[in-house]
C-alpha cells in the first residue's frame, strides 16, 4: 500500500502555460525562467547530479528510471565526449504529453538541457523529435534560436566557460526509435532498430561514447528542481515518486487533455478534475500509461498513480496516458486495433514480435468477426507467451498486455462474439473508433 500524496498543487511543469505568447523567451523569463541555469551554474557538476539523485526525480518517458542515477553513470574524465539526448519522439498511443510541453514551453526544456549538460559534462546535446510533428520541430527552433542570442547556448554560456549546442533532429516516423537504442541508431543515420543492452547508453551511447536519454518531461522538471531544490520536490508526490507530473486524459472524459498533478493521485481525482466520465455513461476500461501497460478496470479508481500503486495493482505507470473507456467500447475491437499498431510498428529484428504481432492480429480479427471458438482463446494467450519475455526489446512485451489484461477482466466478452456469431456491440455508440 502506497501512501497517499499530498493533495494537488500550484502548477509546476504547466505553470507558463497560460501567459500569453508562453513559447517565448520573454513569457518564460516573466515565470522565473533560466533562473535554475544561474543556479546550476554556481555549483559544480557533480552537485547538480547530487541534488537531482536527492529530488528522487523519476524517468518520465515510461520506466520511471532514478534520472540522478542515470546522469550518475557516466563516466567522469574518460577523455571522450559525453552526449545527452532527449526522447521526444512520442508515439506510444494515447501518450499526448510531450507535445503538448514543447509546445507551450520549449524554453524548459532547452533549460533543462543546458542544466544535465553541464552536469554530465556534454557539450552537444540532441533532441530527437517525432518528425511528423513539423509544428513542434519549428517551435523548438525558434527556441534553441532565442537561448543562443541571448548567450544561454553556444560557447562560454552566460560567461561560465562551460559550451553547450543542442541540435534538434526530426525523426522519420517510426514507433521504434521511441526506444532508447533504435532512437540512437536512427540519430546516427541508420534505419532505427534496438541494439543489444547491456552496453547501456551510459557507457556506449550515441558514436560509442556515454550519453544520456531523458525523456521531454523529465528534463523539463530539471529546471524547477535546481531552482527549488531536493526537499521542495519530495514534498510533492509520494516517498518513492516524487514531484508533480503531467496526466493525459483522453477518451470518454468530459474535458479530455493534460492534467497537473502529485505523483500518487488517483483516476477518481483526476475524473473529477475533468468533468468525469461522459455523462449518462459508466467507466468500463481505462490504461494507465499508454497501450503497452495492462488494463485496469473501475475497481481500480482509487489505485494511487504512482510507480509503486499501478505496479501492485497489476499494470505499469508508463507515460500516465490514462485512456479512459465506458461501457459503450468493445474491449476486443479497441485490442485489436491497438495490436494492428504494433504489428504495423514492429521493426522486424526479432521473430516472436515480428511474426507474433503478425499472428496476434490474424487471431483477434478472427474473434471480432464471430468466427472464433474456445481453442483461439487459449491460442491467443500461448502466442503472447511466446513474445512476452522472449522479444528483443519492450515492444514485444507491450504488444501482449492489452491482450492478456483483457482477457483476465473481460473474457466474456471474447467469448460473447463467438457464441453470438459477431460483436455484441453497437459500434455508432462509441465514439472512440467509431
Ligand atoms: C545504466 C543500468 N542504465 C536501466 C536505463 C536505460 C533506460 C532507463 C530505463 O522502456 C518503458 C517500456 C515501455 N545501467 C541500467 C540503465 N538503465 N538499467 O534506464 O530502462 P528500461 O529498460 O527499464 O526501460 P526502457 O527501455 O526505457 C521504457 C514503457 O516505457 N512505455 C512507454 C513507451 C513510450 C514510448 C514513446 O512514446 N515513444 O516509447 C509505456 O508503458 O513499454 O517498458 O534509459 O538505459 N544497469
Ligand atoms: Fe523489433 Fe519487435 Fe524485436 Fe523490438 S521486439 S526488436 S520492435 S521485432
Amino acid at each position: 500500500m502506497t501512501e497517499q500524496p499530498t493533495a494537488p498543487l500550484t502548477p509546476v511543469l504547466s505553470r507558463t502555460w497560460d501567459s500569453d505568447r508562453s513559447w517565448s523567451l520573454e513569457a518564460y523569463k516573466a515565470k522565473d525562467g533560466y533562473r535554475g541555469l544561474h543556479a546550476a551554474l554556481a555549483m559544480s557538476p557533480d552537485e547538480v547530479i547530487a541534488l537531482v539523485k536527492d529530488s528522487g526525480l523519476r524517468g518520465r518517458g515510461g520506466a520511471g528510471f532514478p534520472t540522478g542515477m542515470k546522469w550518475g553513470f557516466i563516466p567522469q574524465n574518460d577523455g571522450k565526449p559525453h552526449y545527452l539526448v532527449v526522447n521526444a519522439d512520442e508515439s506510444e498511443p494515447g501518450t499526448c504529453k510531450d507535445i503538448p510541453l514543447m509546445m507551450a514551453a520549449p524554453h524548459q526544456l532547452v533549460e533543462g538541457v543546458i542544466i544535465a549538460a553541464y552536469a554530465i559534462r556534454a557539450s552537444t546535446a540532441f533532441i530527437y523529435v517525432r518528425g511528423e510533428v513539423v509544428h513542434v520541430y519549428r517551435r523548438l527552433l525558434a527556441a534553441v534560436r532565442e537561448a543562443y542570442d541571448a548567450g544561454y547556448l553556444g560557447r562560454n554560456v552566460l560567461g561560465s566557460g562551460v559550451d553547450v549546442d543542442i541540435v534538434v533532429h526530426a525523426g522519420a516516423g517510426a514507433y521504434i526509435c521511441g526506444e532508447e537504442t533504435a532512437l540512437l541508431d536512427s540519430l546516427e543515420g541508420y534505419r532505427g532498430q534496438p541494439r543489444l543492452r547491456p552496453p547501456f547508453p551510459a557507457i556506449a551511447g550515441l558514436y560509442s561514447a556515454p550519453t544520456v536519454i531523458n525523456n521531454v518531461e523529465s528534463i523539463s522538471t530539471v529546471p524547477v528542481v535546481v531552482l527549488n531544490g531536493a526537499d521542495w520536490f519530495k514534498s510533492m508526490g509520494t516517498e518513492k515518486s516524487a514531484g508533480m507530473t503531467l496526466y493525459s486524459l483522453s477518451g470518454h472524459v468530459e474535458r479530455p487533455g493534460q492534467y497537473e498533478a502529485p505523483l500518487g493521485v488517483t483516476l477518481r481525482q483526476l475524473l473529477e478534475m475533468s468533468g468525469g466520465v461522459r455523462a449518462g455513461h459508466e467507466l468500463k476500461f481505462w490504461t494507465p500509461g499508454g497501450s503497452s501497460t495492462p488494463l485496469l478496470t473501475a475497481e481500480h479508481l482509487d489505485v494511487p498513480l504512482d510507480y509503486e500503486g499501478v505496479g501492485a495493482a497489476g499494470s505499469m505507470l508508463g507515460t500516465k496516458a490514462l485512456q479512459v473507456f465506458d461501457e459503450t467500447t468493445c474491449v476486443l475491437r479497441c485490442v485489436l486495433r491497438w495490436t494492428e499498431f504494433y504489428a504495423h510498428e514492429s521493426c522486424g529484428k526479432c521473430t516472436p514480435c515480428r511474426e507474433g504481432t503478425y499472428w496476434l492480429v490474424q487471431s483477434l480479427r478472427k474473434l471480432e468477426a464471430g468466427e472464433g471458438a474456445e481453442e483461439d482463446l487459449a491460442r491467443l494467450l500461448d502466442l503472447c507467451d511466446n513474445i512476452l519475455g522472449r522479444s528483443f526489446c519492450a515492444l514485444g512485451d507491450g504488444a501482449t498486455s492489452p491482450i492478456t489484461s483483457s482477457l483476465k477482466y473481460f473474457r466474456d466478452e471474447y467469448v460473447a462474439h463467438f457464441t453470438s456469431g459477431g460483436c455484441p456491440f453497437d459500434p455508432v455508440a462509441s465514439t472512440v473508433f467509431a
